[in-house]
């Protein structure tokens, strides 16, 4: 354990550097997950009136100047519900919509260059499979980490072997950094609660909301699923 740095047990509050956020229920969303015929922003309130507690915009193709109107969009929406907005990749967009955060991948910029672009106020999320990859990265720059995929995907074509809750496991004894863990990759609200029994915070979720008939009703009940194991394990039943 550290004791010294952003994420430090017993950190002083006054030396907190990023907007507050509960990764209970991150719903991940682009115009490509949408089912025929539905819209990204009814889709994203949808969500979050459902209980999604963070919302990133991930658009692996658009334009930046697409990314920021798009980003501008759901801010305008999310901000009044009190939801953060995370973008994927493009601290270019961060910037321009005001957007309260950024989430990189591993092939994406380094995390310090990621913080030192969007300063020390936004969320910065990094995803990692594996302690390899941890260790790999400054998590004194990083607000949360995003493992996965916990189970399989068609979401993400390259997204690698799943590293069942197994390895959220090994990360979250692993990590000398106690950031938050986000569980992404084929999570449904049936094997949502193994990721939290597993170490992970919340869980981060593409189709099983943007794919769904009624996004509000999947959302509630992904977050059922994981509010019950994060209280179960808090008064120690599991
Ligand atoms: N990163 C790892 S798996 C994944 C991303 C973006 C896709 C998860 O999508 P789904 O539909 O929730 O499996
Ligand atoms: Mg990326």
């Amino acid at each position: 354990m550290r004791w010294f740095g952003r994420h430090a047990r017993g950190r002083d509050r006054r030396f907190k550097t990023a907007r507050s956020f509960d990764p209970l229920l991150y719903l991940v969303i682009g115009t490509a997950d949408l089912r025929a015929g539905s819209d990204l922003e009814a889709v994203a309130v949808a969500a979050v009136r459902g209980g999604a507690s963070l919302v990133q915009l991930r658009e692996k193709t658009a334009s930046l100047q697409r990314m920021v109107e798009l980003a501008r969009a759901l801010k305008t929406l999310l901000q009044p519900l009190g939801v953060p907005l995370i973008i994927n990749d493009r601290a270019e967009a961060v910037l321009a919509a005001d957007a309260d955060g950024l989430h990189v991948g591993q092939e994406d910029m380094p995390v310090l260059a990621a913080r030192m672009a969007i300063g020390r106020h936004r969320i910065l999320g990094a995803s990692a499979a594996n302690l390899h990859e941890v260790r790999a990265l400054d998590l004194d720059a990083v607000d949360y980490l995003g493992a996965g995929p916990v189970f399989e995907t068609a979401t993400k074509a390259d997204a690698g072997e799943a590293i069942a809750p197994e390895g959220l496991w090994r990360l979250r004894v692993g990590m000398s950094v106690q950031i938050p863990i986000v569980g992404i990759g084929g999570i449904t609200a049936e094997n949502a609660a193994d990721c939290v029994k597993a170490g992970a915070d919340g869980v981060a979720v593409v189709s099983a909301i943007a794919g769904a008939e009624d996004p509000g009703a999947a959302a509630r009940h992904i977050r059922d699923a994981v509010e019950t194991a994060r209280e179960a394990r808090e008064f120690g039943e599991s």
